[in-house]
């Protein structure tokens, strides 16, 4: 697929991406897109798996769209890999919340090589049992039983978002879903990227002077440039100590994507 530049990230949201551990997109599909595909899915009484794109053949659009590939692109590399797997996740009305979890193997990785893409066909209330993410936790193990009991995490997300919006969330980041407290079902499509190749440059729009920018004080955890956001951002409010380590996982990880492995 040819990459439109145009949809590349910038240094800024790749940084973000790395701090964080996720970057929402709310993509301009065609007219009636986004109610069709709600449709269909309402109507839906078994669940595809795998198979939810040949059910429901208007989410190829979403896979399809060059602010989407512009992401998987910035992220995972221009030779980026749409895996088989997508899974539809339908929380009925008054169903009760998630439980804390994370998806991928629970192992602290510099590398950037899958990340998931949650799809919304329906603008998302927070009584629809949005999913809630905690942004900064990508490089934080906690064993899963022990993270189920968690409760109230300071610096959770719901992910409350407008029909349309794809949420790229990191494979390792602490995520569950509130309860559905309304009389709608709540749908998501889960879809999982991978990445081909490791980066030998960096594939976003990269400026070479983005590292360049002077440490400001003052802004701290307001820094709108890479340097910054990679030194001062601290979603959840780490101590001192802990934020001076995950500082280092950062910056290895802007290293790697790089292309700079040394
Ligand atoms: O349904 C959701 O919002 C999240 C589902 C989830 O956490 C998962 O599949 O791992």
């Amino acid at each position: 697929m040819t990459i439109d530049k145009e949809y590349l990230l910038s240094d800024a949201d790749v940084a973000n991406f790395i701090v964080t551990g996720y970057h929402m997109l709310e993509l301009d599909l065609p007219s009636g897109t986004n109610e069709s595909i709600a449709q269909q899915l309402d109507a839906l009484e078994s669940n595809p798996g795998d198979a939810i794109t040949d059910t429901v053949p208007e989410l190829h659009q979403v896979l399809d769209h060059p602010a989407t590939a512009g992401v998987l692109a910035s992220l995972l590399g221009h030779d980026y890999i749409v895996q088989s797997h997508r899974h539809w996740h339908c929380k009925q009305p008054n169903s009760g919340h998630m439980q804390w979890h994370q998806d991928s193997v629970n192992r602290r990785d510099t590398s950037i090589n899958r990340f998931l893409g949650l799809f919304y066909p329906t603008d998302i209330t927070p009584e629809m049992g949005p999913t809630v993410i905690v942004p900064g936790t990508q490089f934080r193990n906690a064993p899963t039983d022990r993270m189920s009991t968690y409760s109230n995490i300071r610096g959770q997300v719901p992910v409350v978002v407008k029909a349309g919006t794809i949420a790229f969330t990191h494979y390792d980041l602490w995520h569950g879903t509130a309860a559905n407290r309304s009389s709608v079902k709540r749908h998501m499509i889960k879809f999982l990227f991978g990445r081909n190749s490791p980066n030998t440059a960096p594939t976003w729009n990269h400026d070479p002077e983005a590292l360049n920018a002077p440490r400001d004080w003052n802004k701290r955890d307001k820094a709108e440039d890479a340097n910054n956001i990679l030194t001062f951002a601290n979603p959840i409010g780490v101590s001192q100590s802990d934020h001076y380590k995950e500082r280092q996982i950062r910056r290895q990880c802007w290293n790697e994507l790089m292309g700079q492995t040394a």
